[in-house]
């Protein structure tokens, strides 16, 4: 493509999708996230971006996801998905706020400027694949990420409404057809096709119960669930809430960032005590599980939750196969409960990596292992398992002894219903109910396994988030220099206590973590690791209070 036509950049910019804001905004955790109405240029400016990244991966497809995923309706988000289903490397975050930044007049020459820099063939040709979440402004901003693909002469496909991760899904399919269709309903042919078939070779037994509950926090996941619920036969039993309609607003008081953050039930699902229920998150790529108790306590079964039972029931598969030579590890954050990483150290003896916030670090972390778990307490992940693990384990189904082959086959259903190419809600829904049905087992067997230590998250609103420096994969702060030490000896004042804080990587504020050996005392750790934050990190409004 000669210089003189990136003139269209010029054009499309200035006439349908102008600056309107000056406001510096970042590609940050999960790609730029803000209020909807600041987003329309960013959003074709990464639809140009999407085109010069195909261009550089030699024409293999990229993803463009328009969603704020558990944010509250009135904001939006786009981030991008590179070839393989992940996230959009690292380096190239900061081309992206580059480009998101600069006024109209310099968009032409700062997109000649990336494309020498990128060293992009402008003669290649280029296809992005565009989905959006269920938000009112989603349709205005995927139309302006399909501007900014045609105006580099790129090709874009548009997915509608979908999750998250589908979306993934679908880049990874077309980017590696053995992976599977690049279709929605390819999707859903993998992954409920997987769990149909290791449900017939696991008959419901023990006190496991078909009926399960799902939060769908109004957004898209509910919808596709509902969708999937019709293909079911009697397998499971899915009845869904929050789909979206009767004026339910989206992640408003429900949804799995809520539950897992408010340590509350979400609005507008009928309870009935024991019952378990899955709650998702706004773009489906979030879940946690939970049940309320004879005392309408609610009981809360969360990523990590998640991941020691899939690891577990995972080691159970490989020793089934009599395979020693793959590695199987799991990846946390400093999030995760103590008690989790405990049982898995210590029960599963699983090695733990532990990682910073975010799934790309996570993700990166578990591609190491052979059969890498990694979930955010959040409920953000999934399983991923290297081919030499595929290989083995479909060999063991085909070559095994009676016993081994049935471990075998069971492990690659297994593998074929998890989405490995990011966290994935419903992937993740249908291993858990697989789990449990193979042990048979209901939420109380379940949270049995260990107990969580108490904890509490609570943010603080400070001058500059950006004053904090943190370390050690975010459980050390460096700055401001003080803190730390402060912490150190504020915690050391509570049986099982631990804490740390860290800047939010998508709201302006600091988040605090504490947890200790009872709710109280995490309350008030959390409440008292507040205050030093407020007072040393240049806090403003209210300074915290601590209970009484
Ligand atoms: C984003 C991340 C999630 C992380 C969260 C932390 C992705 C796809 N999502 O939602 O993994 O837990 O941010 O938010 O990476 P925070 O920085 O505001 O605590
Ligand atoms: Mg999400």
């Amino acid at each position: 493509m000669p210089p003189s036509s990136l003139r269209v950049v010029y054009a499309f910019a200035r006439e349908m999708h102008p600056k309107t804001s000056d406001v510096f905004i970042q590609y940050g955790t999960a790609g730029f996230r803000t209020k909807a109405n600041l987003l329309e240029h960013v959003v074709y400016r990464m639809g140009l971006l999407a085109v010069l990244r195909s261009r550089v991966k030699n024409g293999r497809t990229i993803g463009m996801m328009i969603t704020a995923s558990h944010n509250l309706e009135p904001d939006n988000g786009v981030k991008l998905i590179d070839p393989d289903g992940e996230m959009l490397e690292q380096s190239w975050e900061e081309i992206a706020t580059r480009l998101a930044n600069v006024s109209d007049n310099d968009l032409e020459s700062t997109t000649g400027e990336i494309i020498k820099e990128v060293n992009a063939d402008m003669s290649l040709k280029a296809s992005v694949f565009i989905g959006m979440d269920t938000r009112y402004t989603s349709p205005r901003l995927a139309a302006a990420a399909v501007h900014g693909v045609i105006a580099l002469k790129g090709t874009p496909k548009e997915f509608g409404i979908v999750t998250t991760p589908i979306l993934h899904y679908c880049v990874k399919c077309r980017n590696d057809n053995t992976y599977g269709t690049p279709t929605e309903e390819g999707y859903y042919e993998k992954i409920v096709g997987a769990f149909k078939s290791i449900r017939q070779k696991i008959p419901v037994a023990g006190n496991y119960n078909t009926r399960l509950y799902v939060d769908g926090a109004n957004g898209v996941g509910g919808k596709k669930l509902n969708i999937i619920r019709k293909t079911l036969g009697d397998e499971l039993d899915l009845v869904l809430f929050n789909l979206g309609g009767n004026g339910g607003k989206l992640n408003l008081n429900c949804g799995a960032d809520f539950v897992k953050m408010s340590q509350k039930p979400p609005v507008g699902v009928e309870h009935v005590p024991f019952q378990r229920v899955a709650s998702l998150d706004g773009d489906g790529d979030r879940i946690v599980y939970y049940y309320l108790d004879d005392k309408n306590e609610m009981q809360l079964l969360d990523g990590d939750r998640i991941a020691t039972l899939l690891a577990g029931y995972i080691a159970e598969l490989l020793k089934g196969c009599d395979v020693t030579h793959l590695r199987m590890g799991l990846v946390q954050t400093a999030y995760a409960n103590g008690a989790s990483t405990q049982y898995i150290t210590q029960d599963l003896k699983v090695p733990v990596t532990c990682v910073k916030t975010g799934v790309k670090h996570l993700h990166h972390a578990a591609l190491s292992y052979d059969i890498g778990v990694y979930f955010e307490a959040n409920g953000h992940g999934t399983v991923v398992y290297s081919d030499l693990t595929k290989s083995t384990v479909s060999r063991i189904a085909q070559e095994g002894d009676a016993e081994q082959r049935k471990s075998a086959q069971l492990l690659l259903d297994l593998i074929d219903m998890t989405n490995e190419t990011v966290g994935d809600a419903i992937s993740d829904l249908f291993l858990v109910e697989s789990v449990l049905c193979a042990r048979g087992h209901d939420v109380t067997q379940w949270m049995q396994t260990y107990r969580d230590l108490p904890c509490r998250q609570l943010k603080v609103t400070v001058e500059n988030r950006n004053a904090i420096s943190t370390t050690d994969a975010e459980r050390n702060c460096t700055a401001p220099e003080s803190l730390q030490c402060k912490i150190d000896e504020l915690v050391s004042k509570y049986e099982s206590g631990r804490s740390f804080v860290r800047p939010s990587g998508t709201e302006d504020i600091v988040r605090v973590y504490a947890e200790a050996d009872t709710q109280q005392n995490a309350d008030r750790l959390a409440a008292e690791v507040s205050q030093a934050v407020y007072d040393l990190a240049g806090g403003v409004g209210d300074r915290p209070t601590v209970p009484a």
